[in-house]
């Protein structure tokens, strides 16, 4: 047993983010580095709170999630490499809980492996650089890299074969350009079909895969050119565009990846709606049913009201842009 530096226990809450421009596709699957960049906003309102405890008596590392135990084998790829660097061979007990639903394209997977990646990293007794730990967290998944910084992110998608240049940063505090986020939840249950097999699925069969790696770097300057000049009209755009191309793409794939559910379509239809009578607003969705519209905050109530009379729209959460992860204890 090696002893470690810190006090082998940490707790740390990382916020939920949702792609504007969106990661769909490895470049190296043991690395887990993205095939393409993206760009992100933190959500306030969705969060993780993960402890991690280093203990001298374990044979293996327990995951809870929930309250109920878990596969570990994720959350250990993480655990290894926070190991690696602290020099320890003590397994861990982790404990994480979300405050909303859990595997319903809500990016669970975003806030739990970046609180997972600070967490580890502070009952270790490592100090980590922000860069280090977004490394870190895209190991467990590729959104977690994100999830690491508050307000707007940019993810890379990198060049190098050791993914050292695979790592998010920060683009705007969320301070910079207050949004509000509509979160409508059509689906509690975990009904998504998961996200790593389904972006290697897209990518050995979908004829599209080749055009939507040829056109991210567009979307990309494109996106960093609106948030630069606050351009809202152009985010939600660019935003509706991008995640309607990758839907296409999952839509092509084989089996097709279909996340969307009757009460998905008709909040599409009542955002452009009410972009029809004049409200700013626009949607993204990720791998599940769900449906996230970008507004400005004057326009938050208005929206939320909108998207609560969409038949099979079980809930609207509120969201503002939220800060990065970070160690409650
Ligand atoms: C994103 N999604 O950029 C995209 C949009 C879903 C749709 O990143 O395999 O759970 O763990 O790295 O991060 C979901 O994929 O995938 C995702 P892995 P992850 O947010």
């Amino acid at each position: 047993d090696q002893p470690l530096g810190g006090g082998a226990t940490a707790v740390a809450r990382a916020h939920s983010n949702i792609a504007l421009v969106k990661y769909w596709g490895k470049r190296d699957a043991a690395l887990n580095t993205p095939a393409v960049g993206s760009i992100s906003v933190t959500l306030a309102a969705l969060y993780t709170d993960t402890r991690v405890t280093f203990r001298p008596d374990l044979s293996g590392d327990e995951f809870w999630l929930d309250g109920s135990r878990s596969d570990a084998t994720r959350v250990s790829r993480v655990l290894d490499l926070v190991r690696r660097r602290a020099a320890t061979d003590r397994y861990a007990v982790v404990s994480s809980t979300n405050n909303f639903p859990t595997g319903a394209g809500l990016a669970s997977s975003a806030s739990g492996f970046a609180a997972l990646a600070v967490a580890a990293a502070g009952a270790s007794g490592l100090t980590l650089a922000d860069r280090e730990l977004s490394i870190l967290a895209r190991h467990g998944s590729g959104s977690a890299a994100r999830s690491i910084f508050g307000g707007f992110a940019e993810m890379h998608a990198g060049v190098a074969a050791d993914g050292s240049d695979a790592y998010a940063e920060q683009l705007l505090e969320p301070a910079d350009w207050p949004l509000s986020v509509a979160v409508a939840i059509t689906e509690r249950g975990e009904k998504s079909i998961n996200s790593t097999i389904g972006m290697g699925e897209s990518a050995t069969t979908s004829p599209f895969y080749q055009a939507w790696q040829d056109s991210a770097a567009d979307d990309l300057a494109e996106m960093r050119a609106a948030i630069a000049a606050r351009d809202f009209a152009r985010l939600g755009e660019l935003s509706e565009y991008n995640c309607l191309k990758l839907h296409a793409l999952m839509l092509s794939t084989r089996p097709a990846l279909i996340y969307w559910n009757a009460a998905t379509v008709a909040a599409m239809h009542v955002v452009r709606g009410l972009r029809a009578d004049g409200v700013p607003a626009y949607f993204t969705i990720d791998a599940g049913p769900q449906v996230k519209v970008l507004c400005l905050p004057a326009d938050s109530a208005a929206v939320r009201g909108a998207l609560a009379l969409v038949p099979g729209v079980h809930e609207v959460r509120m969201s503002a842009l939220g800060p990065g992860a970070h160690r409650l204890e």
